[in-house]
């Protein structure tokens, strides 16, 4: 029989699959696919696991997907008297008990940790568990009514929504809302301005804005609307940059410009500014009226081919930044790219570049 491991050994669940095999002492072997890998898109791939996903265990015709289930095949069909799934039905139960505890209760919650340990395609799954992370924070449950400031294509009203939540989401880009209405006809997009939000009193139990707030030019407004369309109890939550001396991927960034360029030929309105650190969020969120205000730096390495697809990616996914390179002469572009390469370096793994970034995450809630 020949079997084969399908995923690369640095994802968690497919070193579940692994330690089972090595210690059933079951021979096998592995394949690498999926994170920078690739492969798991392919029809092939997905004819064996439509999830996508690793790990997926082969045995000749036999396919099965989902670690855990991996994981007791193994034993049930090839090790019946192993340790690893005993035969007595209470001491099944309980490794089965704490099997499933880790797929559901633990796995949410320690995604925000896992994404900044451990290495991640460079396809923006970043974003996603900050988005996560955000929505931990807001304590968005079925049924809570969830409203998403700064939604632009809104990620996290959909995902708030896919939580069981009523989401609503509201952004003053039309470009923006176009492209939010069309990914996610289930959520109501308004048009809207965030620090005079269209909205009645204590309307929402949940408020979150995802890399938004910044962009308001006085978020304090923001935060107090945020305050007043919160019903009692209800939480606010939000997402912003870290300061550059933890976000080196931004510090790259204004270095460069600050040597070859001018950081001020940015046409774009002033920011909103007053945030970076934990302290500053802390600060606006009593200011706006909240309590039990919490704010968490969360890590993570984003990790690109090379500088040159780290500046893309600012370039084409950010503001404020984006309008600061765009503004810079021709010439000087080419500088600050090179600067960053040079400094980018000593990021440099065997698969690229790992450069380290953070974001701050805080809350309140509305007595
Ligand atoms: N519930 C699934 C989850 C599988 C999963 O999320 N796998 C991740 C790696 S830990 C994955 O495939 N990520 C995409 C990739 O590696 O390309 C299982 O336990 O097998």
């Amino acid at each position: 029989m020949r079997r084969i491991l399908w995923g690369r050994a640095t994802s968690s669940n497919v070193m579940k699959a692994i330690w089972t095999l090595e210690e059933l002492q079951l021979p096998y072997e592995r394949i690498d696919v999926g994170g920078s890998f690739g492969r798991t898109d392919t029809a092939d791939y997905r004819a064996m696991n439509p999830t996508g996903l690793v790990p997926t265990l082969q045995e000749d015709d036999f396919m099965l997907w989902e670690s855990n289930a991996i994981c007791r095949y193994l034993c049930h069909a090839h090790a019946p008297h192993s340790k690893l799934w005993p035969q007595e039905p209470h001491a099944r139960a309980n490794v089965d008990r704490w099997m499933d505890a880790q797929q559901t209760l633990l796995n949410r919650p320690i995604g925000v940790v896992f994404w900044g340990l451990v290495r991640t395609p460079p396809d923006q799954r970043d974003m996603a568990a900050i988005e996560q992370g955000i929505k931990d924070a807001a304590q968005v449950a079925p049924g809570t009514r969830l409203l998403d400031i700064a939604c632009g294509p809104g990620f996290v009203a959909s995902s708030g929504r896919a939580r069981g939540a009523t989401a609503w989401g509201l952004d003053f880009s039309p470009a923006m809302l176009a492209v939010a209405r069309a990914r996610d006809t289930m959520v109501r997009f308004d048009e809207g301005d965030a620090e005079v939000l269209p909205y009645a009193d204590a309307a929402y139990d949940a408020v979150v804005a995802n890399f938004g707030i910044h962009h308001v030019p006085r978020p304090l407004f923001a935060l107090r609307e945020a305050h007043r369309v919160l019903c009692e109890g209800g939480r606010v939550a939000f997402s912003f940059w870290g300061d550059p001396r933890e976000n080196i991927a931004w510090k790259l960034v204004f270095d460069a410009v600050a040597r070859h360029g001018d950081r001020t030929a940015t046409q774009s309105p002033a920011p909103g500014g007053g945030f970076g650190t934990e302290a500053q969020c802390a600060d606006a969120l009593a200011e706006a009226g909240f309590a039990e205000c919490t704010t968490r730096l969360v890590r993570a390495t984003w990790r690109h081919r090379d500088a040159q697809a780290l500046l893309a990616a600012l370039q084409a996914g950010t503001a404020r930044m984006a309008a600061m390179l765009q503004a810079q002469r021709p010439e000087a572009i080419d500088a600050i790219a090179g600067d960053i390469a040079a400094k980018a370096e000593r990021y440099r793994d065997a698969d690229g570049i790992a450069v380290p970034i953070a974001a701050v995450i805080a809350s309140g809630v509305r007595h």
